[in-house]
Formats: C-alpha cells, structure tokens, sequence
C-alpha cells in the first residue's frame, strides 16, 4: 500500500502565515497517520516561483524574482519543521528538474493536440494569477477575493483546449463521487464544468519570469500549469520516491483554488495521459474579523509567534479542532487560549499527570498486567478502526473528536472509580489494579490515535508509559503493551501560561 498526499505550493511573494500552516498541517496528520498503518508514505509541500504573484512583489521591493523566491523559499521550508509537519520533499518550481518536466509534459499535450495559437482578452487579477469571467468579477471589476481592480489583458497566447475535456469531466464526475470533497465542493465544480468549459491561457507573452515554452522561447507557461505539475515532477526526482507512486492518493487545497485542482488539474493530466489524483479534498478558510486570512490583505496571524508561545502541539490542535476541517471558521486568540486551557491543559494533561501520579503512589509505578475493565470495552474496542475510517475520509476534525470523547470518558471513569477511595481499602486491592491499567491502556489508546495530532506531547508520553511502538496496532484495546513495567515521569504536558 501506499499513500501520496500534497498541499498546494505556496506562492513566495511574502512570507508564510497561518493560512498555509493549517493545510500543511492537516496534509502531516494524514501523512503520520498513514505511516502508523505501514504504508509507504510520500508527503509533498513546497513553493511556487513563477508568476505575476511573484514578479511583481519582486519588483515592487526592487530586487529579481530569484532573490525574493529564494528568500522566502527558505521561510517556507522553515515553517515546516517548526509545525512538526514530517514532508518527506519540498519542491521548489525554480527547481531544474521540475523545469524540464513542465517543458516534457506540456510538450506531450501539444503534441496530443491540445494547444493553439489564440488571443486572450478579458480580466485578469495578477495576485491569484488568474483570468477572470464576467460572472465571477466584483461591482467595479474587482477581485472577489483581493478586492483590487482587474486588468484588462489583452495577449497573443498559447491556448489549451480545456473544451475538449468537456463530457470526460462531466463523466469523471458522474463515475466518482469521491473524487471532490466535501459535496458542496463537488457541487461547485461541477456546475462549474455544466456551466460550459472555455479553452484557457497556457502560455504567457509578456512576462519572462516563468519556465520557458520549448517550441517558442518567446513564450513562459503560465503559472498555473507550471505549479500543478509540481504533484507530479516531484515524484521523478526527489530522493525516495518514484513515478510509481503517481496518482496522488489526496491533494490538499483551500477552497480559492478548487478550479484549477477540480477542473484544469484532471482535464491536463487527461490531455498529458496521465492517471488521475484519487481524491482533491478542500477546506475552507481560516477566517480573521470575518475575512479570509490572507498575506496579500495583511490580516495574518503570524504562526513562528504562536509556537515560540504555546508549541507546534498546541497550534496543530487548535487548527483542526475548532474549525471544522472542510469548512470555513473564525480563529483568534481567545479560542486558542480557550482550547489550550481547558482541552489540552485540563483534559488531555490532568488525565496523564493523575494516572502516572496514582500508579507511582499506589504501585510503586508498575500498573498490574491484570484484565481491564469490561465497562469501557464498547468505548474502546472499535475506536482505532473507527479513526482509520474517518482519516480515510479527511475527516479530520471528526477523527479528532471521537478521539476526544475517550479522553473525556476516561476522565469520567477516574471520577465515578476514584482510585484514591480504593486504595484506602486492602480488600479492593484487585478492583484498584484493575481500574489503574484500564486507565493506563486507555491513555496508550488515546496517545498513539493522538499522535498524529499531537506528535511530540504523545512521544513524551507514551515514553513515559514506556511504550516505543507508534504503529495502529498499538492503538489495539486488547494490546497489553504498558502493563507489567515500571512507568517513567512526566513533566506537565501542556503547562498553563502564567
Ligand atoms: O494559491 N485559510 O498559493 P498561496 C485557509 N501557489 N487556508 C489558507 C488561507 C486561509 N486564510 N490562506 C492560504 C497558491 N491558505 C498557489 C497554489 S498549487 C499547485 C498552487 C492555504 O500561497 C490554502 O491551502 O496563495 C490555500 O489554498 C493556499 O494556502 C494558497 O496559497
């Protein structure tokens, strides 16, 4: 088996923010979470270079295309690792090899018969990089989403021949429902696809800072053919992967970019004989005061502040638990703080810091290998199954939440056993075993499903648990790993700010 997920590549005409940190991590949850079930795992994220985006912030800072692209290309790659995001490549379109695949593959199309020589006119936002129908403009021709002026463009062009994909979208479509989610999202692009498909731009004119049409160097592609193809270059030469493992099992996008993934991106691979991706799921914004947050409309939360304050944990946590991953949500610090406090902090950590603290006092830190407690079978027995399920799904925020009730069912089950009123008593000495290594099972179960959510909180504890297995099979109800040894200790989780 094996499991290719993507985010889109991040444009770098500034620096990255919250907006881009949210994709990457969800694209890593699902990245983990696979691995935990043994598959061969290929986890892409990286940048796009070319382009008006990134001309024309170049331009207005006074320095070339290059010098900015490499300058933020380097905070992009930071960003990732800071994030605990575990990619496995990070592509850069400016990268040669990823040229010379642009340059083959679209060469391939032309020579399929899907390019022509045309002119374009209409409206164009050079910050989405994008030309615009009437139907789609603002009062005002202005962008829906940037809210600046459009251009009038006016370009002899290469076209491809979009319309020609026309029944073969729709019958994609017809075949496979799950080739778009959620439905609204499938919905939207394919009243887009019966609304009529016109051919598009392939080629630019007049911008020279792209990668260059090998049979008229006059000519760069435009951005977006050169960028989508990133999912498929990348695959050719960074070092542990292969072209094998082309179609992508999940793209990962916002919903800004639906068309060019849902639409251009199946018509191009068609057009180039390619396998298609299985499955483009997309989710909605991270909304700040109730726009989106964007780099280009200064509103960002800056992601580097976050960690420094509260770790990567806590910020992968956040994100994909209190927006609904698929929708759009509002973010702010007060829900941070709020989820920080009384999820992470009192749930998650009083939870581990209680039963580690019980165990050592009553057991002398070695939880008896002893049959757990039938009452907490029906809670637990499906649980990691259930995840898988949900995960397979990108139902990401609701993995989470199944995962949550037996955090919280476990917290309940302290409180109705109290472990401190058993100890009291030597008759119940086996009841007591037996409630401290349900308890301990139970904080093994919830560590390694949370693990892809929470990597280095759950590494810590389940060290301390003395559990090295991270495997889908450790998540097993009936596993008796952690029983039977002596427990390690366990500084506080999630320590609450002062
Ligand atoms: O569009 N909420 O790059 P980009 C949620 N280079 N996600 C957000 C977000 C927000 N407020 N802001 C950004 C591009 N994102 C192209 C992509 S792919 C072949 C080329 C995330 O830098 C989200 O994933 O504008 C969105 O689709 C992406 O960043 C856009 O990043």
């Amino acid at each position: 088996m094996s499991f290719y997920v993507t985010t889109p590549i991040y444009y770098v005409n500034a620096a990255p923010h919250l907006g881009h940190a949210y994709t990457t991590i969800a694209a890593d949850v699902m990245a983990r979470h696979h691995r935990q079930r043994g598959e061969q795992v290929f986890f892409l994220t990286g940048t796009d270079e070319h382009g008006e985006p990134v001309a024309d912030a170049a331009h207005a800072l006074g320095i070339e295309p290059q010098a900015l692209a490499d300058r933020n290309a380097e905070r992009f790659r930071a960003l990732a690792p800071q994030l605990h995001a575990s990619n496995d490549f990070f592509i850069r379109t400016t990268d040669p090899q990823h040229e010379a695949v642009v340059q083959e593959v679209l060469a391939r199309v032309r020579e399929n018969g899907y390019v022509y020589e045309g002119t374009y006119e209409g409206w164009y936002c050079p910050r989405c990089a994008d030309f615009k129908a009437e139907n789609e403009i603002d009062a005002g021709n202005r962008c829906p989403i940037h809210h600046i002026e459009l251009t009038r463009e006016r370009e002899e062009n290469y076209f491809f021949k979009l319309s020609a994909f026309q029944s073969q979208l729709e019958e994609l479509y017809a075949q496979r429902e799950d080739f778009v989610a959620p439905r609204t999202r499938y919905n939207e692009a394919l009243s887009f696809i019966r609304s009529g498909l016109r051919d598009v731009p392939l080629t630019r004119h007049k911008l020279t800072w792209g990668v260059q049409v090998p049979w008229d160097p006059e000519h760069v592609f435009y951005v977006w053919f050169d960028a989508l193809l990133n999912y498929y270059s990348a695959l050719t030469y960074a070092p542990g992967a292969d072209v094998s493992m082309w179609p992508a099992s999940y793209h990962l996008i916002g919903k800004d970019i639906l068309r060019f993934h849902a639409v251009y991106w199946p018509a191009l691979l068609m057009a180039a004989q390619l396998e298609l991706p299985q499955h483009v799921f997309v989710h909605g914004f991270l909304l700040l005061d109730g726009e989106k947050m964007s780099k280009s409309l200064g509103n960002v939360l800056d992601p580097f502040a976050v960690i420094e304050r509260y770790g990567a944990d806590a910020l992968r946590f956040y994100l994909l638990r209190d927006v609904p991953f698929g929708q759009d949500g509002s973010v702010s610090t007060a829900a941070f703080e709020l989820r920080y406090e009384s999820e992470l902090a009192n749930e998650l950590g009083n939870l581990a810091s209680r039963t580690l603290a019980m165990v050592h006092r009553y057991r002398d830190g070695v939880p008896a290998a002893v049959a757990l407690d039938g009452e907490l079978d029906g809670d637990f027995g499906g649980l990691a199954r259930e995840v898988a399920w949900l995960i397979d799904g990108a139902e990401l925020t609701g993995a989470l939440e199944v995962i949550w009730q037996r955090v919280r069912r476990l917290n309940r089950y302290v409180e109705e056993r109290a472990p401190w009123q058993l100890a009291k008593d030597d008759a119940r000495a086996q009841e007591l075993d037996r409630v401290l290594s349900t308890l301990v099972v139970g904080l093994r179960v919830v560590s390694v499903l949370l693990h892809p959510y929470l990597p280095e909180a759950t590494d810590r504890l389940l060290g301390a648990l003395g559990v090295e297995d991270r495997s889908l099979a450790c998540a097993a109800w009936s596993s008796t790993q952690a029983l039977g040894a002596r427990l390690g200790e366990l500084e506080p989780l999630f320590p609450k700010s002062s």
